[in-house]
């Protein structure tokens, strides 16, 4: 670790109780379906980096490009002073576009994300490359409370949180998100990323590349929970599934049985018959207005909107 960097680790190594907590839980209802932040792990954020490059996974090039043309314009809606807060940090890749169009030196940078060693050595990097930055990591899952650090005098809290990864959340869930971080960021602002309703087969090949990335990144929750908790399960049992649901504006992923099937997981059995499904992720897609309308209600005033030529994507500023 180097010297600068303060390193928050919370409630040390209940993360495994949790996942095991909430696996049982999943497996238990009907249909059966889990949250899709335990795709990461090391293994699993490596595997995202690798879906953001993927030739069918626009999100990310196209929110990249919108940072690069717009950062300054971005950065003028934040204000002179800011406590940056990064919710879901991962690979800080984005961010640093950002960084470059703030001053360094009245900037305090916060990422919170839930994978411990993925941000420590992602925020090693940065501190190497943004010399001077006072950078706090917290590892902490965004979806609950946050114990952020106390803002700075004088400065503005702003959050960060693009990648569309709000996608993930039911819209109570992301009506729910949005009201903590209104409450939180108030005074300040919120600059996210959201993928917007297009194309069905645009949206289709993204979760299905040729690849095969997204399948192992979907399939490793289940190797996780192999490794880490000692499921069992047959070998092959289980293929990749992602669909676009209209009905919801939204892709979801599915873990589905290939055959009928056992999975054993600490003394308890759960069966699956033929084709059913664990369900792993759903991931909404937006209309900017329809967006828009969701943040005021949860207490935003939505402001600037910067989107690409095809209308894939967006990054919208809203003032807390
Ligand atoms: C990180 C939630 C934005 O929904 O597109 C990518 C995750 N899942 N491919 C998305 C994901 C499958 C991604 N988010």
């Amino acid at each position: 670790m180097k010297p600068g960097i303060e390193w928050r680790q919370p409630r040390a190594a209940a993360e495994n109780e949790q996942f095991a907590d909430d696996l049982h839980a999943a497996l238990s209802r009907t249909p059966k379906a889990i949250s899709p932040k335990y795709f990461y792990d090391e293994v699993g954020s490596k595997l995202f980096e690798r879906i953001c490059d993927l030739p069918e996974y626009y999100p990310t090039r196209t929110e990249l490009a919108l940072l690069q043309t717009h950062a300054t314009d971005m950065a003028a809606q934040m204000g002179e002073r800011v406590q940056l807060v990064e919710y879901g940090a991962g690979a800080l890749r984005k961010v640093r576009l950002l960084l470059d169009a703030l001053p360094r030196e009245r900037v305090e940078f916060v990422p919170v994300d839930i994978s411990g060693p993925h941000l420590l050595s992602a925020c090693n990097g940065l501190a190497g490359d943004y010399p001077g930055l006072a950078i706090h990591p917290l590892v902490a899952d965004f979806t609950r409370q946050h114990a952020l650090p106390a803002r700075p005098a004088g400065a503005r809290r702003v959050g960060f949180f693009p990648g569309s990864s709000i996608g993930n959340f039911t819209p109570a869930e992301a009506d729910a998100f949005l009201r903590l971080a209104a409450a939180e960021l108030t005074g300040g602002g919120l600059l996210i990323g959201i993928d917007l309703v297009k194309d069905h087969e645009v949206l289709h090949a993204a979760y299905n590349d040729a690849q095969g990335v997204t399948a192992a990144f979907n399939l490793n929750l289940l190797e996780r929970a192999r490794n880490e908790l000692g499921a069992e399960f047959p070998a092959g049992g289980f293929e990749h599934l992602a669909f676009y649901n209209p009905a919801y504006c939204r892709i979801e992923m599915h873990l589905r049985a290939t055959r009928p099937l056992a999975l054993q997981l600490g003394g308890e059995i759960y069966s699956f018959h033929e084709g059913e499904t664990l369900h792993t992720e759903h991931s909404h897609k937006y209309t900017v207005a329809g967006f828009q309308a969701m943040a005021e209600r949860a207490g935003f005033r939505p402001g600037k909107v910067w989107t690409d030529a095809n209308r894939w994507f967006a990054l919208l500023w809203l003032q807390a």
